[in-house]
Order: structure tokens, then sequence, then C-alpha cells
């Protein structure tokens, strides 16, 4: 085999299928795995591909044309400064490293840096669509130099998904330094608002309307051929209908309740209260997994504590469905629309200048959150690209009012019923939030001015004050 166009580190379930999906597009690709073992059941099970064994990082950078571009995928951390780390020894100036993993965004800044000062280059390039979207085409989010993405641009652009609407390419060069990661972190953010409304609607639906598996299935397959048209919505329904293997339960009723997190959203979290940026329903998703998380301590207080509930899904259980479907909407729409704009305050904060519209159709195809409603926020965003916020945008804010009586209704009544919906009713805090002219805000300045002399702000003349309170 000639020279290979690009080498690729990491043979784990995303990076071999990622290779297939070079390899199936024309790229000639040298691969190379830590543990050698792993390359060779790979190769073994894929023998007529045009790929090449490497054995040794040596090897691998001998047989990738230059200037080089190779990417990395392997574990976020300490395992892609360790393949640097190898790796930067054996590269010239003008070589291109990507890392394709789930990074940090602060730690590619720093690898860019770092990098930068031997003249090579480096991208960090947010890739989502689990295994099935690395093999058939993921949605990708490259951020670095611009020279580096016009280098990758046509490989990124074969091996995408295209969104079915358009048949455009799920990728855009999304900024410089690590705007590729921060974009991929806020897209598993919004993925985890997603995911907790919709796990609470499953609850709602359960135990409020008492819907069993078969109904919940039916439910959800029917919603996904709404506006909640969606990968999450879809695999929901499937999974309702998915038998146990073990027992005579549907498998879902099996699984425990306990939901895990490799950090994404944490991130997104963190950074969020670093930017000042308010995002209260991918916190309340964080916390519903963190809350989860402490079983044993909820079965014990569960035995003590009381509801103090009382039934409030009463009468007509259709319109109750479909006072549920138009809360999870809403919901959705208030999550996106926070996502969205944390993305405009790092964009601001780090200098990012992040295309807003182009991310939204990026997303439509390829990734978790692909969803038919993001062709409608690409279209907001193409209407008005500085728009602030997406409830601001006159189509969604019509969707979000028409729903709003019933979503008051769904989560008033769960509230009720003490069923918890922290991501629900933080989406509707968030709404009422934003759309406050004023807020209690006066008093809490007052409280800080009588206990700490912090001084506050008037209403009716500019100044700094400090009074002398009780
Ligand atoms: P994993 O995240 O499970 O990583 C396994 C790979 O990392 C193996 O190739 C392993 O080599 C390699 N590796 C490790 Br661990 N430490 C290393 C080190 N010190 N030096 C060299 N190689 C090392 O794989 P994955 O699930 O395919 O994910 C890869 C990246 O893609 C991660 O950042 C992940 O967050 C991201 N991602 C995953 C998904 C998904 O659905 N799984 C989706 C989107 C993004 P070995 O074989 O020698 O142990």
């Amino acid at each position: 085999m000639p020279q290979a166009d690009i080498g690729f580190i990491g043979l784990a379930v995303m990076g071999q299928n990622l290779v297939l999906n070079m390899e199936r597009n024309g790229y000639a690709v040298a691969v190379y795995n830590r543990t050698t073992a792993r390359t060779d059941e790979f190769l073994a099970r894929h023998p007529d591909r045009n790929l090449r064994r490497t054995a040794t990082l040596r090897e691998l950078a001998d047989c990738v044309r230059t200037p080089r571009t190779i990417m990395i995928m392997v574990q976020a951390g300490a395992g892609v400064d360790a393949v640097i780390r190898a790796l930067q020894d054996l590269l010239e100036p003008g070589d291109l490293i990507i890392d394709g993993g789930n990074s940090h965004f602060k730690d590619t800044e720093r690898r860019a840096r770092q990098l930068a000062t031997r003249g090579l280059e480096f991208m960090g390039a947010g890739v989502s669509g689990g295994e099935e979207g690395a093999l058939r085409g993921p949605s990708i989010m490259p951020g670095g130099a611009r020279e580096a993405y016009a280098r990758v641009q046509d490989v990124f652009t074969a091996i995408s998904a295209k969104a079915p609407e358009d048949g455009a390419p799920c990728v855009a060069y999304m900024g410089p330094a690590g705007a590729g990661h921060y974009v991929k972190m806020v897209h598993n953010a919004i993925e985890y608002g997603d995911m907790q409304l919709i796990a609470e609607t499953y609850d709602i639906l359960r135990q409020g309307l008492g819907m069993d598996n078969d109904e919940l299935a039916a439910t959800f397959a029917a919603w996904n051929d709404s506006e909640l048209d969606s990968f999450l919505i879809d695999i929901t329904a499937r999974i309702f209908r998915t038998p146990d293997a073990l027992t005579a339960q549907a498998l879902v009723d099996m699984v425990l309740d306990k939901a895990a997190q490799k950090g994404t959203g944490k991130w997104s979290s963190q950074d969020a209260l670093e930017l000042g940026a308010p995002v209260p329903t991918i916190n309340a998703a964080v916390v519903g997994r963190v809350l989860s998380s402490l079983k044993e301590e909820r079965v014990r207080a569960a035995a003590q504590l009381p509801s103090g509930a009382t039934p409030a899904f009463a009468g007509d259980r259709n319109q109750w469905t479909e006072d549920v479907k138009a809360s999870l909407y809403a919901g959705k729409i208030s999550a996106y629309a926070q996502g969205l704009a944390l993305l405009r305050f790092a964009s601001a904060e780090y200098g990012y200048a992040l295309p807003l519209g182009a991310i939204a159709s990026v997303w439509r195809a390829g990734c978790i959150i692909r969803a038919r409603f993001l062709n409608r926020i690409t279209e907001a965003f193409r209407r008005d690209d500085a728009l602030p916020n997406l409830l601001l945008d006159p189509e969604f804010k019509q969707a979000v009012s028409a729903r709003l009586p019933a979503w008051r209704r769904v989560v008033s009544a769960a509230v009720q019923t003490g069923i918890p919906v922290l991501g629900l009713g933080a989406s509707l805090a968030y709404y009422d939030a934003y759309r406050s002219a004023r807020l209690p805000a006066n008093l809490i300045q007052a409280q800080r001015d009588f206990f700490g002399a912090h001084t506050y702000q008037r209403v009716d003349r500019a100044g700094t004050f400090h009074s002398d309170w009780g």
C-alpha cells in the first residue's frame, strides 16, 4: 500500500468505526492502538479494507504522507496527553493532530498552545453519534486553525452524516482552539437535559396516568411522528418494547435506576456557572443523575418520608397525554434555548465567534440530539443570527405560548402528585424568570446590604447606595 492519507490512533468502538467510515469513503488509513492485539483483531475482521497495520507510533508516523494528518480517538484526559507526548517527537512542523474524543475544551487549548511551540497543528473535533454514528456518519464539530480545518474538510465532509432535509453534511468549522470541543460539550449537556425531560415524562405517564410499557411504547412512537420527532424519542419507544432475555419482564423494568455520567454535562454546568450563564435544565439533569445514584439512601428515605401528595392527574386521560406531550416539547425548547445561550456566552468570553445557525444545522443528523425541530432552530438563526435567545424567535415564541397552559397544568399536577420534575420544573421556571421584567432580586440586594453592607443600586437614580436597614 502506498503512503496512507491519514494515521489513526485508538481502535476502541468509536475509533474502529470512524476508520471503517473513512476507508469506505476512499481514504487509505494507517491504524495504531496501544494494545496491538486490538489492532490485529480489528484488521482480521476487515481483511479486504485499505488499512495499514502499524505496531508502533514510529511506524505510524513513517507511513502517513506528509504533511501528516493523525487523528486520535482514545480515552479523554490522561490517555490523550500520553499519546501526544509520545507522538510529538515523531512528527514534523506542519503536521496536524486531531483529537476526536470528548476532551475538556481547556485541555484542548492547552495542548494546542503546547504543540504550536513545535510548529505542530492541533484540532479538537467533537464527534457525536455513538458507535453507529461513527460508522454510518457522525455529526462533527471541529475547532482549531481555519487552515487546519481546510486540510481535513474533505474527509470530514465525506464521513459525516447528511441532513435528510437537504443532504447538507453535518460538519462545520466551529472556531479556534477549543471551540469544537466546547460545542460538543454543550451538545452533550443538551442531551442530558433532553434525556432528563423524557425520563420525567415517562414517570408522569407511568405514575400519574398509569400507563404500562405497551402503552408507553405506543405513545412515544406516536409522538415520534410529530414535532417531537427525534432519535431520543424513537429509541425511547423501542426501549419499552424490548423484552428481558433473563426474565419475563420488560428489560427497562430490570434496569437499576442509577444513572451514570462521564462528565460533559457537569463540565457544562461548571463552565456555565463560571460564565454566569443560566442553564437550570442542564444543571437539573446533572443533579438528577447524581440524586439517582444515591439509590440506597433514597430507598431508606422512601420508607421514612411522607409524600403529602394528592393525585392530580384525574379526568380525561387523552387530554392529559396531550398536555404531557406539549409540556415535553416546551421543556425541550427551553433546554435548547439555555444550551444555545450558553454557547453565546462562551463565544463572547472565549472569542470563539461560534456560528449558532451552523451548529444547529450540524446537529440535524448523525448525533444523539438529532431532531426534526433542529431544522426550525437552524431557520431561527438564519432569520436572525444575533438572536439573543431561542425563546425570542417568533416561531418558537408561538410554539411555547401555545403550550404554556398545558405545561403549567402538567408541572403543577406532577408537583401535587409528588412526582419529581427537576427538569420540567427548571425549564418552566427558566422561562418564567427570563420573561420577568422584575424579579425579587431587589430583596436579595436589600438583605446583602443589610447584613454585609454590600450596597445596592436604585430603580430611580444612578449610583451605589448603602442604607441602615431596620
Ligand atoms: P474509550 O474511551 O473506552 O478508550 C479506549 C481507547 O483508549 C483504547 O483504544 C485504549 O487503548 C486507548 N487508551 C487508553 Br484507555 N489509555 C491510553 C493511553 N494512555 N495511551 C494510548 N491509548 C490509550 O474508547 P471509545 O468509547 O471508543 O471513545 C473514544 C473517545 O471518543 C473518548 O474520548 C470518548 O469520550 C469519545 N466518544 C465516545 C462515544 C461513545 O459512544 N463511546 C461517543 C462520542 C465520543 P487500549 O486498547 O490499549 O486500552
